[in-house]
């Protein structure tokens, strides 16, 4: 809805339009800048805004919501588009159909080249972390086959809502392939070694209390319940402090990347900036007993 609006107020004067992009230019007044602003015209993807939390469907379910290139042009497109859309604390990402989706579209990389592979791997790997840099926390919502580059989204995610139907696997094995969006390097990270090793060397499919098990996702609930418990914690996490949740993402994220040492660091850092960012806030409605003003 924002997002229409501010293409109907600044069409007139300064956009470009071409087939997929709206191209907006405002002048930065005083200055000979321009910022550029591009809006694109979505067929995959679809957003809705439920207060302040975004929610992401991929829709392509005569492919079983498969991932080709207009995917990933897509999804950059979608998640500046998001982290640039104000008050919104929360994106959430679901599947409609029968899957969340089910892997890399293997028609579109049949006939590709080693070096067109590489492309498409890097396109993928880049999309997905620019999900795990997003400063607002992803809610996966895995509606259904979650497979090969379908989980290894879901992965980017920064937690997972699973029905009790969704399926989840990396069965690029099965196709003589592996895993190019980065499976490798984040299933492990996940659910440790083995549970990673078994999934990527066997290709087989796992059931939602299995993932579960092994801490792939977070919470499984009943098919029909799936979004509103995704909204309902993405509500959950809107309620607190949004630049605490931020902070939590980015210190708990690059963290992890760091030595130990260095991460406790950065965590006292941001701690300490937090004070008056919205722990003074915080921390006297505690004392007032009110809700916190965040
Ligand atoms: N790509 C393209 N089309 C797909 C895909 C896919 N990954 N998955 C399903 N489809 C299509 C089917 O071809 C079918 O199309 P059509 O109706 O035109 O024949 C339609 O979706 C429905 O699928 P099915 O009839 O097969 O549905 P079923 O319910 O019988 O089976 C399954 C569902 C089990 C999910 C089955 O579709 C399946 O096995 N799909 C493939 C799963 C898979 O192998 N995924 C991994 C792909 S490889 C990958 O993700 C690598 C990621 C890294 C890439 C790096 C870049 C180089």
């Amino acid at each position: 809805m924002l997002r229409n609006v501010k293409v109907e107020l600044f069409y007139s004067d300064f956009c470009l339009l071409t087939s997929d992009f709206h191209i907006l230019l405002f002048p930065k007044f005083g200055s000979l800048n321009f910022s550029i602003f591009l809006f694109m015209d979505y067929e995959i993807l679809k957003l809705t805004v439920d207060d302040n939390i975004a929610i992401v469907t991929i829709s392509r379910p005569q492919a079983l919501n498969a991932l080709n290139t207009r995917f990933f042009q897509e999804m950059d497109a979608m998640i500046s588009e998001v982290s640039g859309m104000p008050g919104i604390r929360v994106m959430v990402i679901t599947g409609e159909g029968k899957a969340f989706v089910a892997g890399a579209d293997i028609a579109e990389m049949v006939d590709m080249t080693p070096e067109q592979g590489i492309a498409f791997s890097k396109t993928g790997q880049h999309t997905f972390r620019s999900l795990e840099k997003m400063e607002i926390p992803v809610i996966g919502a895995i509606n259904g086959f979650a497979l090969g580059g379908g989980l290894e989204l879901a992965m980017g995610c920064d937690m997972r809502i699973a029905s009790s139907k969704a399926k989840f696997g990396q069965p690029e094995v099965n196709l003589g392939m592996i895993p190019g969006y980065a499976g490798t390097q984040r299933l492990p990270r996940l659910v440790g070694l083995g549970d990673a090793l078994f999934l990527l060397m066997s290709g087989e499919m796992i059931g939602a209390e299995d993932a579960l098990r092994i801490g792939l996702v977070q919470k499984v609930v009943e098919p029909e319940q799936l979004m509103e418990e995704a909204l309902r914690i993405a509500k959950i996490i809107a309620s607190k402090g949004p630049v605490a949740v931020k902070k939590v993402k980015y210190v708990t994220r690059t963290g992890r990347q760091m030595h130990f040492e260095d991460g406790c660091n950065l965590e006292s850092e941001f701690f300490g900036t937090q004070f008056k960012a919205e722990g003074e806030e915080g921390m006297r409605a505690f004392l007032e007993k009110r809700k916190p003003d965040f």
